[in-house]
């Protein structure tokens, strides 16, 4: 069987953590793109995994590119091409710019590899991977967003600091779109099964949960020039990992909704099994009326970001 092959577009600060996650992980050759102007970052970045991976004993193919032929026949694609917040700014600010780089992406995805598997982190999240299914005509299967992976990796990152016990033992779900107003699911949250809520009091649970909203912000003020990229390619590996190796992991996505939980044609974080073919299935539960509350209003700021992409 032919390895698997993973396409990288933009070979930034994301893109090189995900090029060296894939290959650590075996899970395919990867190919890291850029524009013709940062041609050298892509090629720099993959000649030294390579080398890399002389030691640290991967066998994985890495090459730059900036050449859109050499993504052809990829399994997978995640795309980061766009620019980064800086300090001060919203996601929303990087619609125009990032909106332009997503539709010539998406253009030429369309043109190569339209059946691969498509994980947008580019921002603003939601509206991106809107454009990116509009643009490629793709099924809600195969494309979808990175955004609620990493929004639970920080909720339960300062949960396991709160409580000062493993990450490991806390299960939780942060939904909605990726911004300000993603919903924690704290009802629903456990460390080893018992719930947060008996053990940290509903104050402290609602300053972690502002915290996690702010979980990205936080970073860009402390870089200054960039926004996180460790967490964010690790959380698309993960995706990627389950698609590839059919693993059916539960993961919350940003997936276009059809009805479930009440919403539809909006790109949306929801909980949703990942496996051979994509998004197998979106995993509905009901909510409380807060709970409700939340997502109605992540969804109204999500379709409003949607629709100044007037696509
Ligand atoms: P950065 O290090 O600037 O890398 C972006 C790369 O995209 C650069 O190397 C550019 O040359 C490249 N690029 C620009 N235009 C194109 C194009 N047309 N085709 C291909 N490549 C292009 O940024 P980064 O890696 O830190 O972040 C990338 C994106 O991810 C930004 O939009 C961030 O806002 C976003 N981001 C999202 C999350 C989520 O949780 C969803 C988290 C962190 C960052």
């Amino acid at each position: 069987m032919a390895r698997h092959k993973i396409g990288l577009v933009g070979a930034g600060q994301i893109g090189g953590n995900l090029a060296l996650f894939a290959a650590q992980k075996e899970l395919g050759d990867v190919v890291l793109f850029d524009i013709p102007a940062a041609e050298g970052l892509a090629k720099g970045k993959a000649l030294d995994m390579q080398q890399m991976s002389t030691i640290e004993g991967f066998d994985s193919r890495i090459v730059g590119s900036s050449n859109y032929d050499d993504l052809k026949g990829c399994d997978v694609i995640i795309i980061t091409a766009g620019i980064p917040r800086k300090p001060g700014m919203s996601r929303e600010d990087l619609l125009e710019t990032n909106l332009k780089i997503m539709t010539s992406v998406a253009e030429n995805l369309k043109r190569v590899c339209p059946n691969a598997f498509m994980i947008n982190i580019a921002n603003p999240l939601d509206a991106m991977v809107y454009a990116l299914k509009k643009i490629t005509g793709g099924s809600r299967q195969k494309i979808v967003g990175m955004s609620g992976i990493l929004d639970s990796a920080r909720y339960k990152a300062f949960l396991s600091m709160e409580l000062d016990i493993s990450m490991k033992d806390i299960t939780t779900l942060v939904l909605g779109g990726h911004g300000d107003d993603m919903v924690p699911i704290s009802r629903l949250t456990t460390a080893g099964g018992v719930p947060v809520t008996s053990l940290i009091k509903p104050e402290r649970i609602k300053e972690i949960e502002d915290r996690t909203r702010q979980g990205g912000a936080e970073i860009v003020k402390l870089l200054v020039n960039g926004s996180a990229y460790f967490a964010p390619a690790a959380a698309a590996i993960e995706m990627a990992e389950s698609y590839l190796l059919d693993q059916r992991r539960v993961l919350p996505c940003a997936v276009w909704l059809e009805g479930e939980f009440g919403l539809k044609e909006v790109y949306f974080g929801v909980p949703c099994i990942i496996g051979k073919n994509g998004v197998e299935k979106v995993l509905e539960f009901e909510l409380n009326a807060d709970e409700k509350a939340g997502m109605a209003k992540s969804a109204d700021s999500v379709k409003k970001t949607m629709a100044a992409t007037r696509l």
